[in-house]
């Protein structure tokens, strides 16, 4: 057996019930395949990708807090630090009922490869909480990250692990981590990414994942004789990534027409309404009926099992913005029927494994996760630099460079996708690239 079919199995092995972390995993070795295959005795005899499906250390740990009623609440925390051959383990949190070990460890492994695409030093890490924020008084909230951090603190540091926001964390929850953090340890350090501005955050940064998303398909519509200019374009999700790439398409001349939440998606003909979605989504926290009922040519559509939502809607161009496995084969064959050109996705793992292939295979332009949502990671390394020599960079400098950032992961995977003789393959070519530098670094240090 091929040695990237014993890892798989290997994994699967190891890992039982974490499908999605096969899933990640899978997609990462057959891209690795041909190159892998080409020094396949050396790689197995350094044991290179039993180290690289392990991660360095994954903390467990109890969250409890008591809830307005007096009620004593537990939840299950994480800490994946993943791999940190080039860099401070870096990536987010995500507070969502969902979470479990197999999710939490999809996303790091993702963000091993992702953040070294950025071109920046940074390793791979995720964690997160089952907690549910909906609901939650804004004193819960506060109550449930001081005891997720009064855990946390001891495993993470500037130079150590920064994590970040993610699904259910945003500038209130980090906010009130970071006093936490700061409380306990005594030091005032950019040990999370994404802080408010006048306490070290950067500018740029809560825009930064759905904005670079945009720049970058906007290369690869460049690279192929057009542009988003006058296209029209499906999202789905409506939370931070959704809604800075719903902004930066329409800045670029773009027509938007959906957006989705839990609840149920919108239509909306006339173009998405940013600054209502916006007020609906971040102020009041409310679901997307509000959006419908302020807007009169916005449809709202509740979610029912077996539909598919934002997908039978006709556009060139589809960004996946919500969750993982939100994009499925059924979804991928209405969406070429449709005529799509492009999908790149905002969200983490959001399109199946068949439906990517589905894509491919009829000719559809896609860039996957690790590759197209890596501006916000990006971001938040530049947000450490500012934080490091202590200074505020302007938002144009910020998005200036995160505009190269995505210019720069384009051309890389498409080159090594070209060099590799999988040409227009961005899947393989993301992944090749994200490997080779993690690789390097990993033999140059020895059996760590
Ligand atoms: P938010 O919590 O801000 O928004 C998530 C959105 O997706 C919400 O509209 C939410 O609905 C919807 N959603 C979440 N889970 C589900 C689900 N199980 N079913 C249906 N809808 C769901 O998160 P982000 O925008 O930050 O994250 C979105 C995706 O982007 C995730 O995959 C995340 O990992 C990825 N990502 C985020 C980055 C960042 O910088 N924030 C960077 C790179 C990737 P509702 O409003 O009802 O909760
Ligand atoms: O998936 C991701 O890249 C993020 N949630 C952002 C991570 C970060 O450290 O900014």
């Amino acid at each position: 057996m091929s040695y990237v079919d014993e890892i798989y199995d290997y994994v699967v092995e190891k890992n039982p019930a974490q499908p999605e972390f096969h899933q990640a995993v899978k997609e990462v070795l057959e891209s690795l395949r041909t190159v892998i295959e080409k020094d396949e005795e050396k790689y197995r005899k350094e044991a290179l990708l039993e180290r690289l499906v392990t991660p360095e250390r994954q903390i467990l740990f109890r969250v409890p807090w008591v809830d307005d009623k007096g009620q004593v609440q537990v939840n299950n925390g994480f800490r994946i630090q993943f791999n940190s051959a080039i860099g401070p383990y870096k990536g987010g949190l995500r507070f969502h009922p969902s979470v479990n070990l197999g999710i939490i460890k999809f996303l790091g492994f993702e963000q091993i490869f992702k953040n070294s695409l950025t071109g920046l030093p940074i390793g791979g890490g995720k964690g997160g909480c089952d907690f549910d924020p909906k609901g939650k008084s804004d004193n819960e909230i506060m109550r449930f990250c001081q005891s997720f951090m009064t855990e946390l603190y001891r495993h993470i540091g500037a130079d150590t692990d920064v994590p970040a926001g993610d699904i259910g964390v945003g500038g209130r929850e980090i906010g009130y981590m970071y006093g936490q953090y700061k409380r306990i340890r005594n030091i005032y350090e950019g040990v999370l990414t994404g802080k408010g501005l006048t306490y070290g955050g950067s500018l740029a940064r809560t825009e930064a994942t759905g904005y670079g998303l945009v720049y970058i398909t906007e290369e690869l519509m460049k690279d192929h004789g057009t542009s988003l200019k006058d296209k029209t374009v499906v999202v789905s999700g409506a939370g931070n990534v959704a809604i800075y790439a719903i902004q930066k398409a329409q800045q670029l001349g773009a027509k938007v027409v959906s957006c989705s939440d839990s609840t149920g998606w919108i239509y909306d003909p006339e173009g998405i309404d940013v600054d209502l979605l916006k007020e609906v989504k971040e102020v009041k926290r409310a679901i997307l009926t509000e959006y419908a009922s302020a807007r009169k040519s916005a449809e709202y559509h509740e979610k029912k099992n077996g539909e598919h939502g934002v997908w039978t809607i006709k556009c060139d161009v589809a960004l996946p913005c919500a969750t993982q496995n939100e994009l499925d084969l059924d979804d991928a064959k209405a969406l070429v029927a449709n005529g799509v050109m492009a999908v790149c996705e905002g969200a983490n793992m959001p399109t199946t494994i068949e439906a990517t292939e589905y894509l491919q295979e009829n000719k559809v332009l896609f860039i996957c996760g690790k590759a197209s949502n890596a501006g916000g990671v990006a971001t938040s390394a530049l947000e450490m630099s500012q934080n490091s020599e202590r200074l505020h960079w302007t938002f144009e400098e910020v998005d200036s460079k995160l505009q190269g950032i995505m210019a720069n992961i384009y051309k890389n995977i498409s080159e090594a996708a070209k060099e590799y003789g999988l040409e227009g393959n961005y899947v393989a070519g993301a992944n090749i690239a994200g490997f080779k530098k993690v690789a390097t670094a990993m033999e140059a240090q020895g059996i760590v």
